[in-house]
């Protein structure tokens, strides 16, 4: 029996979390928030703030080829701060009341690469909401709650989607766990790695990319964007880069083989009952970051009954990409959210 990757834990001591409270404070005066792009042009170095063991601790993390999951346990959420769960993402009273577990965020990421979003998603804001909306319990989304999410790399439709992403729990009163899969931990024939391999597959944007521009703008490029990929997914192949440790890309409920393929379907079949053997469930608990490397981990998360009464789950969102380029040779800062 093949062994499980680990998953690595920091737990943050009492001065660190002083420390982190105070750059929390500095970077608060400047007014900007970090769901907005302009803040990495001002702080885009914001990581320099975090505690030196927690920044080594992350770009260890970063810089070990074989990691796959980190858990950064202790970060302080005050409930009365926070206030109740939201309705949705929206949120008419903005988002004042979780800027310091975003701002630590946003100095975690960025110790991993660089924090961007997608405009298709909650506006393009570069930290984002992840709990039940009531009509979407059945969807297959972070806003989903009595329909299992099944497992997926995030935005597995997009050849740049993110290295890694953030989850914080602001509150997860019922230990809904998130479930995480490494690909290296799965025990496959070669002949279906070699299927797996192979450019037989179609990934298609998942709903959200799509609906939250139908309703809100429906003339946007990223919608039109989206759904050029939605009509005309490209080919792809599940397992890729190095033919001996590979990536991932998969997003069980939007993706198809290409045509009449049973050889592939097999092989996926067969994935999919290896990432249900070795999936292992992480909680994040409040004041608990989960960091998964999205080329090497596949997630899910459980379903849940949500009440709706402002104790429901609440998790914050942050993706990160290693090399966001730069927007000119003269070194102009990236663009933060991308179509
Ligand atoms: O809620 C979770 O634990 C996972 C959320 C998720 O899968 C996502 O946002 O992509």
């Amino acid at each position: 029996m093949s062994k499980i990757s680990p998953t690595t834990e920091y737990t943050l001591n009492g001065d660190e979390v002083d420390d982190l409270q105070a750059a929390v404070k500095e970077l608060r005066i400047s007014g900007i928030s970090p769901v907005d792009p302009d803040f990495y042009l001002k702080y885009g170095e914001c990581q320099e703030l975090l505690p030196s063991g927690l920044r080594r601790f992350l770009e260890d993390f970063r810089d070990d080829r074989t990691s796959t999951v980190c858990q950064v346990h202790g970060f302080p959420v005050d409930e009365a701060v926070v206030g109740p769960t939201p309705d949705h993402w929206e949120r008419p009273d903005g988002y004042e009341s979780t800027v310091d577990s975003d701002l630590y965020m946003a100095m975690c990421g960025s110790a991993l690469g660089h924090p961007f979003s997608w405009a298709t998603l909650q506006y393009g804001r570069l930290v984002q909401d992840v709990f039940p909306i009531r009509g979407d319990e059945n969807r297959e989304s972070g806003h989903g709650s009595e329909a299992f999410l099944m497992f997926h790399t995030d935005d597995a439709f997009r050849p740049d989607s993110c290295d890694y992403l953030l989850l914080f729990g602001i509150r997860n009163h019922d230990v809904v766990p998130t479930y995480v899969a490494a690909v290296r931990d799965v025990s496959l024939s070669a002949e279906d790695r070699r299927l797996l391999s192979e450019k037989r597959f179609h990934i298609v944007p998942d709903d959200e990319h799509i609906r939250q521009l139908e309703l809100r703008a429906p003339d946007d490029p990223a919608l039109l964007r989206a759904v050029e990929m939605r009509d005309h997914p490209a080919a792809v192949s599940v397992l890729f880069d190095d033919p001996v440790n590979p990536h991932i890309r998969l997003d069980a409920p939007y993706m198809r083989c290409i045509g009449n393929d049973p050889a592939a379907e097999r092989a996926l079949t067969a994935l999919q009952a290896e990432l249900d053997r070795v999936r292992r469930p992480l909680v994040a608990a409040q004041g608990t970051l989960l960091v998964l490397d999205n080329r090497s981990v596949v997630h899910a998360r459980e379903s849940f009954t949500a009440r709706y009464d402002g104790t429901d789950r609440w998790l914050r969102k942050i993706i990160i990409s290693r090399d966001l380029r730069p927007v000119g040779d003269d070194g102009t800062p990236c663009a933060r959210v991308l179509l």
